[in-house]
């Protein structure tokens, strides 16, 4: 069901290690020309045209695609009382993780009356992308919204596909958690057209400052076209799971790590990195008899079986870091003796999970992590949502008439090796010269 990659016998000095472990093929350039044009749609015609795409896409009019009051009431009166427990305790820990991310400004003294603020400002106005597509991700509003409201956004809207099924409206657990977390501002809008929508502002939606929030291969697309126009988030696609194990890792648990991810998406990629085959060969029997027990058998099966899935053998834990590391994982677990000194040598991962009890699934609902991850090796340059994505910051100077004569002869001379003598007089003028 999984395919096997040894790189036991790789040449460590030239072996290329992205290229060792294929990626899913997630083609955004393929989807640009459609998600173009919608994009265009609804820039022009507004909301007709996001009522055309809903009608085309989730198979639903929506009239007023703005929830009302009510129906975000309703949702929480009736939500099941297991379910609204586990997210107050879900808000609870990311809330206490999000306040202490909160960052201070950074004040400094360069000399007398010469201080430099780098001031931290919550970004206005956020769009906030929840999918509805496979599954109704009611632990992405949590994972948006805590970190937005903590920074002190003023202003949240979401936006989450219209359900048939609901007669045209929001999944009713996503409303609910909505209106656990004081969200008023909710649209019955899903995919490209929803992301346009915040960019642009169309009907009761104003525009936005930043869409975050992942999606599928139109929401990512529709916001590397629209960025610039709008600030986005990391583009999250298929979600990624890879474990670094040595011959301590459980099988059993391994296992039903890789397909609790793989359960996403078919082109979600669920990769071990090993030293042991032994291991490997307990995974591989485990996956075969776990997969047949699970809900989504299909969807799983075509993951595990995909080129973006894999059983990586290592020589040693080292060559199994620089794979790992070369990958990049949106999820990384680390099953090994000493998982911790392993964990602190990873640079490139969204989310690092320590240790045989800190499964990716518990990182989904209520580690008090967030699960709004980079993905396609995007680890190595980008972060995951935190307190931070939703908070810009902005150099204040702030320097005295003596602050500025002790170095204004260093910026007349710097202007003028620049060719810019404008910018030297705008110092001397201030000292008669
Ligand atoms: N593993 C997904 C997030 C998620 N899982 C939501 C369950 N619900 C991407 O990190
Ligand atoms: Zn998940």
């Amino acid at each position: 069901m999984i395919q096997r990659i040894d790189l036991r016998g790789a040449d460590r000095d030239a072996v290329d290690y992205r290229a060792a472990v294929p990626r899913a093929d997630f083609d955004v350039e393929a989807a640009v020309p459609a998600v173009h044009a919608i994009c265009e749609a609804v820039r022009t015609r507004g909301l007709d045209a996001i009522r055309d795409f809903g009608q085309r896409f989730d198979g639903v009019t929506v009239d007023d695609i703005r929830v009302t009051p009510e129906a975000l009431r309703t949702a929480l009166d009736e939500l099941d009382p297991a379910i609204r427990a586990g997210l107050e305790e879900s808000i609870r820990r990311l809330r206490a993780t999000c306040a202490n991310e909160l960052e201070r400004d950074a004040v400094t003294d360069l000399a007398p009356g010469a201080r430099v603020t780098h001031r931290k400002v919550p970004i206005d106005r956020v769009g906030l992308y929840v999918p509805g597509g496979l599954a109704p991700l009611v632990s992405s509003v949590l994972m948006n919204v805590v970190p937005a409201q903590t920074a002190g956004v003023g202003s949240i809207a979401l936006a989450s596909p219209p359900q048939k099924e609901f007669g045209g409206q929001v999944h009713p657990t996503i409303l609910a958690a909505c209106a656990l977390l004081g969200v008023e501002e909710v649209y019955a809008v899903g995919g490209a057209q929803a992301i346009a929508m915040f960019a642009y502002g169309v009907g009761p939606c104003a525009k936005v400052d930043l869409v975050t929030g992942p999606g599928n291969i139109y929401t990512v697309t529709a916001k590397r076209l629209l960025k610039g126009q709008v600030g986005i988030d990391s583009e999250a696609g298929p979600t990624e799971i890879a474990i670094l194990a040595d011959d301590t890792g459980d099988a059993a648990y391994v296992a039903a790590d890789l397909i609790s991810q793989a359960e996403h998406d078919p082109l979600a990629a669920s990769v071990l990195v090993t030293t042991s085959e032994r291991l490997a060969d307990d995974v591989e029997a485990e996956l075969d008899k776990q997969v047949s027990a699970t809900k989504h058998v299909e969807r799983i099966r075509t993951s595990l079986s995909g080129n973006q899935s894999g059983i990586v053998l290592v020589a040693d834990l080292e060559q199994g870091l620089d794979v790992v590391n070369a990958y990049a994982a949106e999820h990384l677990e680390i099953h090994t003796e000493d998982a911790s000194s392993y964990a602190a040598r990873v640079r490139n991962a969204g989310a690092i999970f320590v240790g045989p009890h800190a499964p990716v699934s518990l990182g989904d609902y209520c580690a008090g992590s967030n699960h709004v991850l980079p993905t396609a090796g995007c680890a190595c340059h980008s972060s995951g949502l935190s307190v931070r994505a939703f908070t810009k910051s902005v150099h204040v100077i702030d320097y005295s008439r003596d602050a500025l004569a002790e170095v204004a002869d260093h910026v007349v001379t710097l202007a003028e090796a620049e060719d810019l003598p404008g910018h030297g007089a705008a110092v001397r003028v201030r000292f008669g010269e």
